[in-house]
């Protein structure tokens, strides 16, 4: 028997990156990758890998983890149930948030999300930071120096009462983070439309979980995106629009990149797979499918679905958002809340990839490259964890996802690794399962055992890269060159 030439090597699998699927074994030394061909040398373990396809680990680049909620309610999940789900469900590393509110220090809020990471996570992690209170220290003081130690993406949200910013404080991150080259993530809604529907529903009865998705009208979708592409026009500033919901909302999108702008944009799988109709159940029942935007029809899935091929929506997120169904989470005001005192937010790390797996891989929509592209690749090359993260090459890291192609699987309440107990997705029957998941070249999960361990992920600085460049586009008022002269950027 040869000396070993790698720590370990997978052999014989099935390699699919978002481009290229081939037959390749996988030569691992210590982290990373370090060579892609058949019959490599010896490892010093071996993974048998003849009937899986062997893919990058999923990024998920948006998870509220151990996240205090503006109403005061904490998320189910710890950094460690959270990761320990992502890892069976496929996950790699996530980008989860730090979360300021209103009167908070940014810098502070970011340092204790930090240590909540360290000691917990069990994959690779970056975080958003939550700007609710854009106040001067935090523009001029906080964000430089957060971005500068790699946290180069901003979330703003333009409804919920206590996290929305207005126009004006929104123009201030914009500009904010186009001189500090961050990329802007934005929940975009028109709070004044759901705040007025929320009213008149409740005014007249209209209090079951069903009617929270009356209240988000479709319109607050669409004209919250026009107007903040406007915001971020002006500025010549990228931004990234989560979870988009509505077709009239994808065709916004649409318009705007083919216009030059440079706009990035996600789905979720409950805006693939569910309706508004999942909401309606007897009692309180409902509030298990509430988040927001909710999901919508049949006929915005397949809007969803073409503006995924037509790349107007490059990646597909969880927006894992934990509470259980109990008085710890969505039944916090009692066992029968009006549908605006319920906490919004499913659960999704665990079950992103296989919903999507089922749907793009097995069932035939898009295929494995998309897939892969989606859930991994894309999701890297925007947030500029790539080549680090999301893909298989020489140098990466050895994150990798082993897929059973054939197993299937009825998802169910308790076989989920959240401290959720149910998920939304209960019932469904799956094709394609991640059997074997390697973190930097550690078995993290296989065959149904976890053996990652808490505060085993690193933290992933990140500068804004490509994606959060301005495109050098600038609007007649902000060029100094062609008005007044003077340099409003
Ligand atoms: N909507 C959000 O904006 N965040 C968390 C979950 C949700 O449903
Ligand atoms: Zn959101
Ligand atoms: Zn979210």
């Amino acid at each position: 028997m040869s000396e070993p030439l790698f720590d370990l090597v997978v052999r014989g699998g099935t390699v699919a990156t978002a481009s290229d699927v081939f037959r390749s074994d996988v030569g691992i030394t210590g982290d990373r990758i370090t060579a892609l061909g058949t019959d490599l040398g010896p490892g010093r373990k071996e993974i048998e890998a003849r009937d899986r396809l062997v893919l990058p680990g999923g990024v998920d680049t948006h998870a509220h983890i151990e996240q205090l909620s503006a109403a005061g309610i904490m998320n189910a999940d710890t950094f460690e149930s959270a990761t320990r789900a992502a890892a069976f469900g496929g996950t790699t590393t996530v980008i989860s948030f730090a979360a300021q509110h209103v009167g908070m220090c940014l810098t502070r809020v970011v340092e204790e999300y930090h240590a909540l990471a360290r000691q917990g996570a069990l994959i690779d992690y970056a975080f958003h930071m939550i700007v609710a209170d854009p106040t001067v220290e935090a523009i001029e003081e906080d964000i430089p120096a957060l971005v500068a130690a790699g946290h180069s993406s901003i979330k703003v949200f333009m409804t919920y009462d206590r996290l929305k910013v207005d126009d004006e404080k929104l123009l201030d991150v914009l500009l904010a983070a186009r001189r500090t080259q961050a990329l802007v993530c934005v929940h975009a809604e028109n709070h004044g439309i759901i705040a007025w529907m929320v009213k008149r529903l409740l005014a007249k009865g209209y209090t079951a979980p069903k009617y929270h998705a009356v209240s988000h009208a479709r319109i607050s979708e669409a004209e919250a995106f026009t107007r903040l592409i406007g915001m971020a026009e002006l500025l010549d500033q990228p931004i990234m629009i989560f979870h988009v919901s509505t077709r009239e909302g994808a065709a916004v999108i649409r318009e705007a990149r083919g216009r030059g702008v440079k706009v990035f944009a996600e789905t979720c799988p409950q805006y693939l797979f569910m309706t508004a109709a999942d909401l309606d159940k007897p009692g309180s029942e409902g509030a298990k499918w509430m988040c927001s935007p909710p999901p919508r029809t049949t006929d915005d899935q397949e809007a969803l679905w073409r503006a995924l091929a037509l790349g107007d929506l490059q990646t597909i997120s969880s927006d894992h958002a934990p509470y259980r169904y109990d008085e710890s989470g969505k039944l916090m005001a009692g066992p029968s809340p009006t549908f605006k005192q319920i906490a919004n937010g499913l659960p999704g790390l665990e079950t992103r990839l296989p919903l999507l797996f089922d749907a793009m891989v097995s069932k035939g929509r898009l295929g494995l490259e998309k897939f892969v592209e989606v859930t991994a690749t894309a999701p890297a090359r925007i947030y500029n964890l790539h080549p680090r993260k999301g893909s298989i090459a020489i140098g990466t890291d050895a994150d990798l996802a082993l897929w059973d192609p054939d197993r299937e699987v009825t998802l169910a309440d308790e076989m989920t690794h959240d401290r959720v107990s149910y998920t939304p997705f209960a019932g469904r029957r799956v094709r394609g399962w991640p059997v074997t998941v390697l973190s930097r070249g550690r078995v993290i999960v296989d065959d149904g055992k976890l053996y990652g361990e808490p505060g085993s992920g690193q933290f992933l600085a990140r500068s804004g890269g490509e994606a959060a460049r301005p495109a050098g586009r600038l609007v007649a008022e902000m060029d100094p060159t062609r008005n007044f002269g003077a340099d409003l950027l």
